[in-house]
């Protein structure tokens, strides 16, 4: 009995939509305005529990959370130019208080750089403040256009962690973006989620930022989904907000500035990335229930009492061990449809508690990860558990990262890389000589927008050319269909 993983792929939009909903995770679509959904629950103690490892990480790594307001006035939004001309298109205008007309229109955050900058100017005087490391984690508005998708493309996104930084020099932010890259690949890792980190091309850069890079992931269905940011913003916010400080021979020079996000995206991509046609599969460290245990039904009173008893013996193993568990004991629910729903939920462990475990004084556990079953005795529970968790946390990390892996490809020439993008999906790299233009034309010609290129060098040969234009390359370009 394999896992299988079939559905999963094949049909992944449909698969992702099931499991939120019949999972019970998110409603997405009852709610009447486009683009919004509903966090239920157990999705609530998902999404709590991954954004207690953002929060600590940005905690270790000197970050402070703040909390700004939501509404942020026109000319504010409008004080740099690129930005506004990025985000215009997608803005929530507040225009009335009551029978009122506002005098100044209020815009819904699409993101917070130019309502910080404004506060910024006023607290930063000297490079004795710099660098300043800022937070928040919040709802954030964008009119979308393109389709919209349960926590992947939202005109409300819920979980919108948006991480400010203030720096001396242009080096120190550059080192920042760096930072922030460690951050997100610790945080990426935790929760056993493949990446690949780009530079994105110049016409896909965040609006306002001198440059942008990305980690992309690769979705069950081989379209890849960008699931976070971090944007070296230069002086561009700095000079029209005039954050100005004092450098130590008394001069003063405007600072300069990053910023990096996530959003829900990534609970969607741990929902999806390590499932399988039974539903989603949590990593442990992450799951709000590590263990369900199963009482199963016995012919008499007395040996569901004594089946009751064990189960209470195992509970307080599982304290002792902080470990998070549910005994699932619903007396009109048959063990086979608990196994289904926990299954779905993703639990990673289930403990079955049946006359035969009580006789033996063992425990049977399941993985959702194998679907194998094991038998260990009791007293070995608490050795054993933590090990297994560990197993099944490595096992769906190496799992997804292999399936990864496979799906990025090099091409030879230009239809052989078209060939990939319609046939085998996910990533395909070529050459690139590095001129916009000729990268343009690459998306068109291949069918498949421009990722980026590696942030670290690239060793190519001394002859490489460019797979469009034959000319030099200069690096490695890589493509994939988004979402
Ligand atoms: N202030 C910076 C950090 C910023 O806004 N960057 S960003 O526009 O790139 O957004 C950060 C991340 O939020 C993106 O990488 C993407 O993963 C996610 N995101 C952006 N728009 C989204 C949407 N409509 N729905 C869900 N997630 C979105
Ligand atoms: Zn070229």
């Amino acid at each position: 009995m394999g896992v299988n993983r079939q559905k999963w792929r094949e049909e992944y939009s449909r698969w992702f939509d099931w499991v939120i909903e019949e999972a019970e995770i998110y409603d997405y679509g009852r709610y009447p305005v486009k683009g919004m959904g509903v966090w239920r629950p157990y999705g609530f103690q998902i999404r709590r529990r991954v954004l207690e490892v953002l929060r600590e990480l940005l905690d270790n790594s000197g970050h402070e959370e703040i909390l700004l307001p939501l509404l942020i006035p026109e000319d504010l939004l409008r004080r740099e130019s690129e930005h506004v001309k990025g985000f215009e298109a997608e803005v929530y205008w507040v225009t009335r208080g009551g029978d009122e007309e506002l005098d100044v229109k209020l815009a819904l955050r699409p993101t917070s750089e130019t309502n910080l900058s404004y506060m910024e100017s006023f607290w930063i005087k000297s490079y004795r403040d710099l660098p300043k490391k800022f937070y928040q984690i919040v709802s954030i508005f964008r009119y979308e256009t393109k389709a919209t998708r349960p926590m992947i493309r939202l005109r409300e996104v819920t979980t919108f962690k948006e991480a400010h930084t203030v720096h001396d020099s242009f080096e120190d932010a550059d080192r920042q973006v760096g930072e922030a890259i460690d951050v997100y690949k610790k945080f990426f890792d935790y929760l056993g989620i493949p990446y690949v980190i780009s530079r994105r091309p110049e016409w896909d850069k965040f609006a306002g930022a001198l440059y942008t890079v990305a980690f992309d992931t690769i979705m069950p269905d081989g379209k890849t989904l960008q699931i976070g940011t971090a944007h070296h913003l230069g002086q561009n916010f700095t000079i029209p907000f005039e954050i100005r400080f004092q450098l130590p021979d008394e001069t003063l020079d405007y600072a300069w500035q990053t910023s990096y996000g996530v959003s829900d995206r990534v609970i969607a991509t741990l929902i999806s990335i390590h499932g399988d046609d039974r539903g989603t599969i949590l990593p442990p460290n992450i799951a709000p229930i590590q263990v369900v245990i199963i009482p199963l039904p016995a012919k008499t009173e007395e040996e569901n009492r004594r089946v009751k008893n064990y189960v209470s013996l195992v509970t307080e193993t599982l304290e002792k061990l902080g470990v998070r568990f549910r005994v699932d004991d619903r007396e009109e629910v048959r063990p086979g449809r608990k196994f289904y729903e926990w299954e779905l939920r993703g639990v990673p462990i289930r403990i079955e508690i049946g006359l035969r475990e009580v006789h033996d004084k063992t425990i049977t556990l399941a993985r959702r990860d194998t679907l194998e079953k094991i038998t260990i005795p009791f007293d070995k529970l608490g050795e054993y558990l933590p090990s297994l968790f560990k197993q099944v946390e490595e096992n769906l990390r190496e799992r997804a990262w292999r399936w990864m892996k496979s799906n990025i490809r090099r091409a030879a020439d230009i239809e052989d890389a078209k060939k990939i993008v319609e046939e085998e999906k996910g990533i395909v790299e070529v050459p690139w000589c590095g001129v916009v233009e000729c990268g343009i034309k690459i998306e068109e010609e291949i069918g498949a927008k421009m990722l980026g290129t590696p942030i670290d060098d690239v060793k190519l040969g001394e002859d490489t050319k460019c797979i469009r234009c034959s000319k030099k390359a200069v690096t490695i370009a890589r493509l994939a269909r988004q979402y």
